[in-house]
């Protein structure tokens, strides 16, 4: 089927644009906060009314689109077939609900599983982060160079320190050595917006364990049209169908972590 992407992607930076707007005005009004899986996983009702206004918008004007979202407004998706919009309403809930910024609205449009369009606005300090496939990445309208090379040692990267101590998913001596390698580490508390920021060379690479689809569906398009490179943290391409780690970065930091910290081990 042949899409106008043009007009896919005027719609898609209007209307969250627009769902912007929405949250900016929620700031003085009062918020209905709610858990989900557990007590810190947050969920507002301005990440509803979100998801759910740009559900509508999208069912309006393009009915054969189909759409996962955070929330659940949109369908369960299995395949990649066709167009799938891949929305999470506000990345960064917590931020949201604690620091009233670092957080982002996340929009990653895919046809037959390839990126086309990635959006991820930063609502409040009012940067739109925009690529299209082929076209180069953009902030506000401003190109975004291609990503240079950077040796570890001048490298600043986005993880949160949960990776180094303790937990579930990974042994902390794995990024442990490599946190104290880099020039500096960072976390931010938004998938989308560290994902914003590799794309725009104020982070070197970004590292987490543990992301849904829609956390990382626009960065991963972003960051691809700046030419770095989008794996899981073993090397593996990212797929909207699972829910992944994430290793997205400068090409050749990438590589030469994976060889010297994540490979054989
Ligand atoms: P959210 O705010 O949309 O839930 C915080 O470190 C980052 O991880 C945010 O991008 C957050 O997205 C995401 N996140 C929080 N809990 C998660 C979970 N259980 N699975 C995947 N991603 C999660
Ligand atoms: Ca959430
Ligand atoms: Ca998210
Ligand atoms: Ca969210």
């Amino acid at each position: 089927m042949e899409h106008s992407w043009e007009k896919i992607d005027t719609y898609a930076k209007e209307w969250v644009t627009e769902a912007g707007k929405k949250i900016k005005e929620s700031f003085s009004t009062e918020l209905l906060i709610q858990s989900k899986s557990n007590p810190n996983d947050l969920v507002t009702n301005m990440d509803k009314e979100v998801e759910q206004f740009l559900i509508g918008k999208i069912k309006e004007v393009f009915p054969t689109h189909r759409i996962l979202g955070e929330e659940g407004y949109g369908e369960k998706v299995e395949s990649t077939e066709g167009v799938i919009w891949v929305i999470d309403p506000i990345d960064g809930t917590m931020n949201f609900v604690h620091q009233q910024r670092n957080f982002a609205i996340s929009v990653g449009i895919f046809e037959e599983g390839v990126g086309q369009i990635g959006l991820i606005y930063d609502v409040v300090h009012d940067e739109m982060y925009h690529a299209r496939r082929g076209q180069g990445a953009y902030m506000n309208d401003i190109h975004l160079p291609k990503l240079k090379p950077v040796p570890i040692e001048e490298a600043i990267v986005g993880l949160n320190a949960t990776w180094v101590t303790e937990n579930k998913r990974i042994d902390p001596t794995v990024l442990g050595p490599l946190v104290r390698r880099v020039r500096g580490t960072r976390s931010y508390g938004s998938a989308a917006v560290e994902l914003a920021y590799v794309a725009a060379g104020r982070l070197d690479a970004y590292i987490t364990m543990r992301l849904a689809p829609w956390d990382f569906a626009a960065g991963m398009i972003l960051v691809h049209e700046v030419g770095g490179t989008v794996t899981s943290l073993d090397g593996k391409p990212l797929s909207i169908l699972e829910n992944s780690s994430v290793f997205i970065g400068n090409s050749m930091l990438h590589e030469q972590v994976q060889k010297e910290y994540i490979q054989n081990r």
